[in-house]
């Protein structure tokens, strides 16, 4: 390609201060280094979690460009690249997989020691940043940076997908679909026949949804304060939805009566302590499974009777759904390409980067589930 090995001017939304609205406006990318990879982003959606980082409930340094829910085209690769090659379709992996830690060898954990999520450097794997904004280093967010243009990642940090998926819908395993589905069936392993609760129906809550259905749950009850979700839930798989502004008990007593003593598996996808105290609450003592998905705020944490695990409930959690990413984004891919797996229900909003910042006032106004911007 032309532009392999210089410096490329291009659009992006940088985040300057927290609580201020991005600013769109030119960067400089510079040439991939060694074992990097230069990526045009085609198509990008927006998640909860960079909300978290702009009302500074999730840490990163700033200045920064956030977005990490995308999928591209490879520009150009860096020395000693070998697992993508420009032209290939690819997508950035915020959980990346280094294949050499702890963890990586582990068959279980998929939080690779490299990932960026907590204490976040904002920076590439050699701690630099290719990104430069009026004179000034802009930092990478989760080491993927997708609202811009151009961005470059480590290759621990992207995977080749098949070369026909459509790239404006399958940006949606690099974030939502995967963490919520992979919640479902690979963190919790739902059991076919069970019943499920999933707190919040926001895109990773519908993505829960999804995975209990597809994992044979009979019954999946929704839970979210904003009516207007219900619906889509009911359409990609809850059996019934309910509203705890509509009980005066508290809503695990509520659905401990509906279900005979408690769910099998509960999901927390909102990211409030108050509802992840109720999602382990509602799961039945001797056998109920807990996930936590959503992010808690920072610093904050919670405090309960070690009885509630005695009795034999199971609490866990993980980061994009417990998926080994470099290993099962390109599966994943070919299950929605098969159409084995629909992500049209999450996608509501087309946009474009130019409107992010009406992007996000949507997603805080309850209006979107998932907006997907097409560079
Ligand atoms: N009770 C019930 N429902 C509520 C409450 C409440 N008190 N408060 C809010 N809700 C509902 C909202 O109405 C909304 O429908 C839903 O909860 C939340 O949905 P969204 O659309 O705001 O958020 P999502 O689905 O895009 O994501 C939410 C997570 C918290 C799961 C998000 O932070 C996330 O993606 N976490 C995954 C963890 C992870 O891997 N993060 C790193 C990159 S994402
Ligand atoms: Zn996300």
């Amino acid at each position: 390609m032309a532009t392999a090995g210089k410096v490329i001017k291009c659009k992006a939304a940088v985040l300057w201060e927290l609580n201020k609205p991005f600013s769109v406006e030119e960067v400089e990318v510079a040439p991939p280094k060694a074992n990097e990879v230069r990526v045009k982003i085609v198509a990008t959606g927006i998640c909860r979690s960079d909300d978290h980082v702009i009302n500074g409930s999730l840490l990163a340094p700033l200045p920064i460009i956030l977005g990490h829910e995308a999928a591209g085209i490879v520009e150009s690769v860096g020395e000693g690249v070998t697992s993508v090659k420009p032209g290939d379709k690819v997508i950035p992996l915020f959980t990346p997989q280094c294949r050499q830690c702890k963890v990586c060898k582990h068959p279980n954990g998929n939080l690779c020691s490299q990932n960026d999520l907590n204490g976040s450097k904002g920076t590439l794997k050699d701690g630099t940043t290719r990104f430069t904004c009026r004179g000034k280093p802009i930092h990478h967010f989760l080491g993927t940076s997708t609202f811009s243009e151009y961005t470059v990642v480590d290759e621990m940090s992207i995977v080749k997908i098949d070369s026909s998926a459509p790239l404006e819908k399958i940006c949606l395993i690099g974030c939502g679909f995967s963490t919520g589905y992979g919640s479902a069936v690979k963190v919790a392993k739902v059991t076919p026949g069970s019943t499920c609760v999933v707190f919040g129906l926001g895109g990773v809550g519908l993505s829960v949804v999804i995975g209990c259905k597809s994992a044979g749950a009979s019954r999946i009850i929704g839970v979210d304060i904003n009516k207007d979700k219900f619906a889509k839930a009911k359409e990609v798989g809850a059996t019934e939805c309910i509203s705890p502004l509509d009980y005066k008990k508290p809503i695990q007593d509520v659905l401990i009566e509906m279900t005979q003593n408690g769910v099998d598996f509960s999901f927390e996808v909102i990211g409030r302590l108050d509802t992840m105290t109720a999602a382990l609450l509602c799961c039945n003592d001797a056998f109920g499974v807990c996930v936590i998905v959503g992010v808690p705020p920072n610093a904050q944490n919670l405090s309960f009777n070690p009885m509630l695990l005695l009795t034999g409930r199971t609490w866990k959690g993980a980061v994009f759904g417990g998926f080994k990413s470099k290993d099962e984004v390109p599966k994943l891919v070919s299950d929605v390409i098969a159409q084995k797996l629909k992500l049209d229900p999450l996608i509501t909003h087309a946009s474009s980067l130019d409107k992010i910042n009406e992007g996000f006032d949507m997603l805080r106004a309850g209006k979107s589930i998932r907006t997907v911007m097409t560079m």
